[in-house]
Formats: C-alpha cells, sequence, structure tokens
C-alpha cells in the first residue's frame, strides 16, 4: 500500500503530461518579455520568427492550445455555411467540442480512411458540387500523426496528391500536425517538406516536445493576420506570454531530435505486449509514440482499473482501444517495466 501511493506511476495517458525540466524552467527564468497584444514581447517575437522559417510560411502564430490553432485555422480558411473535409477519426471531429459549428458555423464532412490516410479518390467524391443547395467545399484538414488510428504517419505522397486535388478544386489544405516532429524524425522528412503541401499547419509544443503550454500556426501573411484577430475575439490575446514562447523555443532547440526516442519505446512495447495473446494489436501500425490495443477476455474500464493499481496509467482510446503514449517523462526502464505489467496482467 505504501509503495503503491509513494511510488511515481508510469503515466502512458498523453503526451501531453510531460513537465517542463529544470533547464527549460531556466529558459523561462530568463526569458525577456513584453505585452504582446501590442506585439512588443521580443522571445514571442522570436518563436514566431523561427516557427514561420522552420515551415516554410510567411507568418506564424503563437496560440494557448493545439485546438486553439486548428480553429483558428478553419475560421481562416472559410466562411459561414462552407463545408470542411476531415478524416473520420480525425481530432478535429472528435476531440473539439464541435467548435467548427460554434466558432466558424461550418459542418464538418467526414470521409473514412486507412490508419488515418483518407484516399484522393473518396475526397473527390466528397467535394461538393456546385448546385446551389450543396454547402461549398472550401477546406480540407488532415492530422499527421493521426491520433486515434495511433500515432501513424500519413505518407507524404498522400499529402502531396491531397494538396494538388484541393489545388485543382480551389480549396485550402489545413495539417493538424499535433505531432509532427515525431513523424518527422521517423522519416527524415522535415517540417518545410511537410509544410510546402498546404496552406497553413498548426503543432504543439506542450506535448512531446515538454513545453507546459503552447502551439503555433503557420501559413501566408494575411492568414495569419485573420488568425491574430480571431484569436483576439476568442480572448486569447495574451500579454508577457515570452515566459510560454521561452518553453517552446527551448523545446525547439532541445526536445525534436529526441523524439526518436519515444518512437522507439512505443515501438519496443508494442513488440513486447504483442506477445501475449490476450492482447490485440498491429504492432505494424505503430510509426511513432502512439500505441493503440485492444486486450480479450476483460472490459476495458476494468483493465485500465487493474494497470492503474499497478501503478501503469494509461488511457482510453477510440471505442475499445487502450491507448499508451510514450515521451519524455518516460525512460526505457519504465517501457519495459510497462510492458511487463501489461503482459503479466492479462
Ligand atoms: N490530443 C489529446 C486529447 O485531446 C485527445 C491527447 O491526449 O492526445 N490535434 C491532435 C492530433 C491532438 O492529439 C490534440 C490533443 C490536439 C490537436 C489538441 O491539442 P490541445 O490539447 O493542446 O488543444
Amino acid at each position: 500500500m505504501f509503495n503503491q501511493i509513494y511510488m511515481k506511476p508510469i503515466d502512458l495517458r498523453s503526451d501531453t503530461v510531460t513537465k517542463p525540466s529544470k533547464a527549460m524552467r531556466e529558459a523561462i527564468f530568463n526569458a525577456e518579455v513584453g505585452d504582446d497584444v501590442f506585439g512588443e514581447d521580443p522571445t514571442v517575437i522570436k518563436l514566431q520568427q523561427k516557427c514561420a522559417e522552420l515551415s516554410g510560411k510567411e507568418a506564424s502564430l503563437f496560440v494557448t492550445t493545439g485546438c486553439l490553432g486548428n480553429q483558428l485555422a478553419i475560421k481562416g480558411h472559410t466562411i459561414q455555411g462552407d463545408e470542411v473535409i476531415c478524416e473520420s477519426e480525425a481530432h478535429i471531429f472528435h476531440y473539439e467540442t464541435s467548435a467548427p459549428s460554434v466558432i466558424s458555423n461550418v459542418q464538418l464532412h467526414t470521409v473514412p480512411g486507412t490508419k488515418g490516410e483518407m484516399k484522393p479518390e473518396d475526397i473527390k467524391t466528397a467535394i461538393r458540387s456546385g448546385e446551389y443547395y450543396f454547402p461549398k467545399t472550401r477546406l480540407i484538414c488532415l492530422e499527421n500523426t493521426h491520433n486515434r488510428a495511433g500515432g501513424t504517419i500519413q505518407p507524404i505522397k498522400n499529402i502531396k496528391e491531397i494538396y494538388s486535388l484541393a489545388k485543382e478544386n480551389k480549396i485550402k489544405l489545413h495539417i493538424d500536425g499535433a505531432r509532427i516532429f515525431n513523424a518527422s524524425v521517423e522519416t527524415g522528412i522535415s517540417l518545410k517538406e511537410y509544410a510546402q503541401y498546404c496552406d497553413s499547419i498548426s503543432f504543439c509544443f506542450s506535448k512531446g516536445l515538454g513545453a507546459p503550454v503552447g502551439s503555433i500556426l503557420c501559413g501566408d501573411s494575411e492568414f495569419i493576420t485573420i488568425a491574430h484577430k480571431w484569436r483576439k475575439i476568442l480572448g486569447g490575446g495574451m500579454r508577457q506570454s515570452g515566459i510560454l514562447a521561452a518553453a517552446a523555443l527551448y523545446a525547439l532547440e532541445n526536445n525534436v531530435k529526441r523524439l526518436k526516442e519515444d518512437n522507439d519505446n512505443a515501438k519496443y512495447f508494442a513488440k513486447e505486449i504483442s506477445a501475449n495473446p490476450n492482447i490485440i494489436i498491429d504492432t505494424d501500425s505503430v510509426h511513432t509514440n502512439i500505441v493503440v490495443f485492444q486486450i480479450k477476455g476483460m472490459p476495458k474500464d476494468t483493465f485500465l482499473q487493474k494497470m492503474n493499481e499497478k501503478n501503469l496509467l494509461l488511457s482510453s482510446g477510440s471505442y475499445s482501444n487502450i491507448r499508451a503514449v510514450f515521451h519524455l517523462d518516460v525512460s526505457k526502464e519504465e517501457t519495459i517495466k510497462a510492458a511487463e505489467i501489461i503482459v503479466n496482467g492479462v
């Protein structure tokens, strides 16, 4: 009992649980700040310039969350009554509280994919023809890596094809790249290379990159000006936010390459647990730091509770899936231990 209370749990619920390291906290402590609503915070300016450069876009905007980044993108690219195509398991569709309908007054048109990847021909079918009674398809959203599909990487060839299709139809393309660097360290494809095939891209500092708060939205200057206005309208204008931007800059400089360790830990873990016949898992679908699996013979909630009692925290994925997410606060030793707990627990 004593151990259960005081032993540090292995927390695989999400990579959002990472805590800022001592060195990151020092960067925060030393941050130069100003009033960003006046455009005077030097650290925010530096971060936004760096992200524009890294993504090859004209400009970028520091925002509080990944959700806000996605929602500002939808707002910036659409007008009331439009339709937005996204994959059936997209974060935008499942986890953003129906914000596209609230903030942008648009409807989502979902297209089922395989491992999060939509076929261009299916998107083509979903694009509305010009009859007056149809909504106008104005935007396509992709997600890379794809969360609910289990951190799968969207092939760049597929993104390129969808972008060409979008351009042919005068439709914009946004990438929810919350974990784009997990893809990047795996494929060797840079953020800029991915971002050349979209009009806007957002990514998060507060997941595997280990910052406490913050995401970024990148796009052309006109689009970012609109997003900036809407960030203010939605109450997202921040003042001395250089405190947060310093953590994001630290994360970009120090925590990108190491994401490969998280991806490798996830793959190791997946392989280990697949040895138990009561675990259903497709190890080939583990591309990055997220592992989704199912168990036989026990309800999901009972299993989660049982693991919890053994100090292993997992989250509920989509449908009957259980989710384990690897991040910088989980060592290789803890990964080995987590796999052992599961293998012996079902
Ligand atoms: N995802 C969270 C939960 O909301 C599910 C998680 O624990 O994985 N895009 C993608 C692909 C995401 O996975 C998330 C967060 C977001 C956007 C939103 O980011 P935040 O939480 O910063 O708004």
